[in-house]
């Protein structure tokens, strides 16, 4: 029997009182009105097809994207401040049948050729046939649930095929490291075309019967009033969140009574700085929780509700994933002893099935049935995973964001005036990494902030560099190549 996604939604019908389900700003939908909106949405889906989510911080991308999963078809949600080049490619490569979006969303032109159809949010607008009508069979837990495209350190970003299958996995093993309930209301402000606001933050309260409360846009203001007057219990971020909490939160007691109320606090994406970690501790007498995931295998680590939660470390694998440290020459690292470090390889069913339409990025990324995450660690005595870098060194993380380095650079050279190109990231106290871009320009003229537009037109306006040097050179070895670490240093 494959298993139920969304129990919630099935039982909502019957439900005597209305459980609120989601929460964007004033509107919002409880289980029973979800399933009647979600549902007839989802008999209209073309069965074997992809679709296309326009992924706003809205209601209607949640809808769009529980249709799609009632209906067993695979979502591609899509950042909507993608840039041209980006969104060509990701339509190109998914394929999609139609496009999920708002109505009255003004689409952008590649989108254009694509059929559309509006999500409409309103339970009252599904007609009576279509609403007592039962939800689609559940389809097979391998059936693939959604593409989420991630950056890699070359060539444009590469689709992740999630089954069901790792959805469940995930958000399971969740509930049971942070005793997640249907009594929990999580607050958050991130976005919904990547695993972190979209699978944990909108499918893991639907499948724990819980409640999302949506900002649409972070602010400190936004999560006090969640947690204070609106009953919130968990808020997840990115450190560049908490980083902004932890600067506010010494001048506001309101905010640090409002914090320290919460049930749980948790971080993830990117690496909480320990100086944020403390600054919240000390105002709230709360620390945040950390866990440590990646699109391409969902979540394998946390600090449990019950734990300890230790600055700079993400905790201990979670049911079901298996975790090992190994060293560049293959040699797995048997020991806890705090100092071997080693890249952290995962496997389990949280792990997604292939890059889509590319098996042999596919096969290169794993040892056996072992996913190399790139990610370096060592593990503590008592098997607390401590992340101390990356393998990628053209890899950046920026606002909890993955960003390649290629892909700009790339992008940089079309831009005329630049001769040579080359992006670092350099550590951000607020974004944990910031873009640089090194420039070997054809004249001093050239217009930075005309660079950076170019950037945030043709990727996405977070790609775009925060800072620009100039050389005469750019510092290559024999073969040729740029020698990033000397630019860095
Ligand atoms: C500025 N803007 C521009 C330009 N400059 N737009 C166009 N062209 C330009 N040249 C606009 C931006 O679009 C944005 O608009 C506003 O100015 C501010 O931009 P920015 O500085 O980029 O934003 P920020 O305020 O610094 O954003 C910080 C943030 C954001 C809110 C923390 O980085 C964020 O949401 N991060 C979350 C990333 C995430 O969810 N990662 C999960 C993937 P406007 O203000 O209108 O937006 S990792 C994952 O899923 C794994 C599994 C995991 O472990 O979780
Ligand atoms: P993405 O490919 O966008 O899903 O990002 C996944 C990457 O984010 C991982 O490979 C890690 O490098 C990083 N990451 C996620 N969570 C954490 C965390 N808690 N601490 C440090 N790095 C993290």
């Amino acid at each position: 029997m494959p298993a139920v996604l969304f129990p919630a939604l099935r039982d909502a019908p019957h439900e005597a009182v209305p459980k609120p389900a989601l929460r964007f700003g004033d509107r919002g939908l409880d289980y029973a009105q979800l399933a009647r909106t979600a549902g007839a949405l989802a008999r209209e889906l073309p069965p074997g097809r992809r679709v296309a989510v326009w992924a706003t911080p809205s209601l209607e991308t949640a809808v769009a994207v529980v249709a799609a999963l009632l209906a067993g078809v695979a979502a591609v949600p899509l950042n909507p401040k993608s840039g041209e080049r980006e969104l060509a490619h990701i339509l190109g490569d998914s394929d999609p049948a139609l496009v999920l979006a708002a109505p009255g969303e003004t689409l952008p032109g590649p989108l254009a050729a694509l059929p559309r159809v509006a999500v409409d949010t309103d339970p009252d607008a599904v007609p009576e046939t279509a609403a007592g009508a039962r939800l689609p069979a559940e389809p097979d837990e391998e059936t693939p649930a959604l593409v989420v495209y991630t950056s890699g350190t070359t060539g444009p970003p590469k689709g992740v095929v999630l089954p069901r299958r790792a959805l469940v996995a995930t958000l399971d093993a969740l509930e049971d490291a942070w005793q997640w309930t249907d009594r929990d209301v999580l607050v958050h402000a991130l976005p919904l075309f990547h695993v972190h606001g979209l699978i944990l933050g909108v499918l893991g309260p639907l499948r724990r019967g819980g409640t999302l409360l949506h900002l649409g846009r972070f602010s400190a203001e936004g999560v006090r009033r969640a947690l204070e007057e609106d009953g919130a219990t968990l808020m997840f971020g990115v450190p560049t969140m908490y980083h902004r909490l932890a600067r506010e939160v010494d001048a506001d007691p309101a905010l640090a009574a409002a914090l320290a109320k919460a049930r749980l606090l948790v971080s993830g994406s990117a690496a909480l700085s320990v100086h944020d970690q403390e600054r919240i501790a000390a105002a709230t007498g709360r620390r945040v929780v950390e866990r440590y995931g990646m699109s391409e295998t969902l979540m394998n680590t946390s600090v449990r509700a019950d734990g300890e939660a230790r600055p700079g470390t993400v905790g201990l694998p979670l049911a079901g994933v298996g975790l090992r440290l190994v060293e560049d020459d293959g040699t797995v690292i048997e020991a806890l002893d705090g100092e071997s470090i080693g890249e952290i390889q995962v496997r389990g069913p949280n792990l997604f099935t292939e890059y889509l339409n590319r098996p042999d990025a596919t096969a290169g990324a794993f040892d056996g049935d072992w996913f190399r995450t790139g990610d370096m660690a060592v593990r503590e005595p008592d098997g607390y995973v401590r992340i101390v870098g990356r393998r990628a060194t053209d890899l950046i993380k920026s606002g909890g964001y993955k960003i390649g380095a290629g892909e700009i650079e790339e992008v940089l050279l079309e831009f005329p005036g630049v001769r040579e190109a080359a992006v670092t990231g350099e550590p951000d106290p607020d974004l944990g990494e910031r873009v640089v871009a090194w420039l070997v320009r054809e004249d001093a003229a050239l217009d930075e902030e005309a660079v950076a537009e170019h950037v945030a037109r043709r990727l996405a306006p977070h790609k775009r560099p925060r800072v620009f040097r100039y050389l005469d050179a750019l510092p290559r070895n024999d073969m040729g190549k740029i020698m990033k670490r000397a630019l860095r240093d």
